[in-house]
């Protein structure tokens, strides 16, 4: 008899958008306005490939020793899986300088932000199609990597929790990571600017307007955050806010490492603390400039409150106006310097 398990069925669909929003998200300023799904009902904008792999992520198994990380784009996602990756591996903190981030980590996002097409020069397929030489692109290479990948996976993924396996909590640990709505809509507007995936080329005003209408990729936000803080009291969802991170990395690094049940010393996690820095992982991402993996400008600021920097008094009186709206129905207060 087979052990494999019986596909759920995906409980939500996936479409294209409306003629109307499309030149919208044009007049924004949004150079791929026109490759964008939405799922049904939770209204989540998506990239065009996640229709056909919708059911492979709904699917997709977790293990018991798998570390998941989520979080909206733009919250510390980077900081914080290096984090988990140097709370697995402190023995050995000097791979971090010969694999980038992405290599030690698995992005099942990427299967559909940029999905891959067989004849491409990445590295990343070519292992994929040496390994399965019947495999198919199209499925998802990073997927079927980490569904063949042997040891502890640590995945990460933007993807709200509704729309994950529902046996995700009941099978493994997720970590997941808010950041403050302003300074994630500031991070994500300059990511636009030098991302070839969001490209962006209108005000921030406009982005900001974008944002709060839930229309960029992984909108909305509230949904994505609310989601997580409902689950805050499971034993396998360890909730954690950046600018908490920013204010005492060494106490969220002890309380996360008692989630994952790790024993570290003071010593242990401050060398976790600074291998993890801003100024440490900006500069090992320089060094790889030539690599694959870098995105100039990918580490920005790492600061609480530049949204400040950023918009005028008016937006800031319409991004107070839709954070109080949204607020109502939570107790999640997020702190902004
Ligand atoms: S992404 O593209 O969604 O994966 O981005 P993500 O990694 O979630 O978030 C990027 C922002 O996190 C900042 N960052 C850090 N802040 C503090 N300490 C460390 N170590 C760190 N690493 C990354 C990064 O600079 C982005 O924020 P902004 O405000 O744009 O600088």
């Amino acid at each position: 008899m087979s052990n494999a398990r019986k596909p759920h069925p995906v409980p939500f669909t996936v479409e294209g958008l409306p003629e109307r929003e499309i030149s919208q998200l044009r007049a924004w300023g949004f150079r791929s306005h026109a490759e964008v799904v939405r799922t049904n009902p939770s209204r989540v904008n998506l990239r065009p490939a996640f229709s056909h792999l919708a059911h492979a992520y709904y699917n997709f198994e977790f293990r018991p020793d798998d570390l998941v990380l989520a979080t909206y784009p733009r919250s510390g996602t980077t900081w914080a899986s290096e984090i988990l990756w140097a709370m697995r591996n402190l023995g050995r903190l000097e791979q971090a300088d010969e694999a980038a981030n992405g290599d030690r980590t698995m992005f099942i996002d990427m299967d559909f932000l940029m999905p891959s097409r067989a004849e491409d020069d990445n590295p990343k397929v070519k292992e994929f199609l040496t390994l399965f030489p019947e495999g198919r692109v199209e499925d998802g290479v990073v997927l079927q990597m980490a569904k063949c990948h042997k040891g502890p996976r640590i995945i990460k993924t933007h993807l709200q929790i509704d729309l994950l396996n529902h046996d995700l909590l009941d099978t493994c640990r997720t970590v997941y990571i808010a950041r403050n709505p302003k300074d994630v809509c500031v991070s994500l507007f300059h990511h636009g600017k030098i991302s070839k995936m969001d490209a962006f080329e209108g005000e921030f005003s406009d982005f900001a307007e974008a944002f709060m209408a839930d229309q960029v990729i992984y909108g909305p936000y509230w949904d994505h955050v609310k989601q997580a803080w409902k689950l805050r009291d499971h034993a396998n969802l360890h909730f954690m806010f950046y600018e908490d991170m920013k204010l005492d990395i060494i106490g969220e690094l002890r309380k996360l490492a008692r989630f994952l049940q790790l024993d570290f010393t003071d010593e242990q996690l401050k060398t976790i603390s600074e291998h993890a820095s801003f100024g440490r992982m900006k500069s090992r991402h320089e060094r790889e400039a030539s690599g694959r993996n870098h995105t100039p400008g990918f580490f920005r600021k790492g600061q609480t409150g530049d949204w400040e920097n950023a918009a005028s008094g008016e937006l800031t009186a319409a991004m107070d106006r839709w954070i109080s709206d949204n607020s109502q129905d939570t107790d999640i207060v997020f702190k902004y310097t």
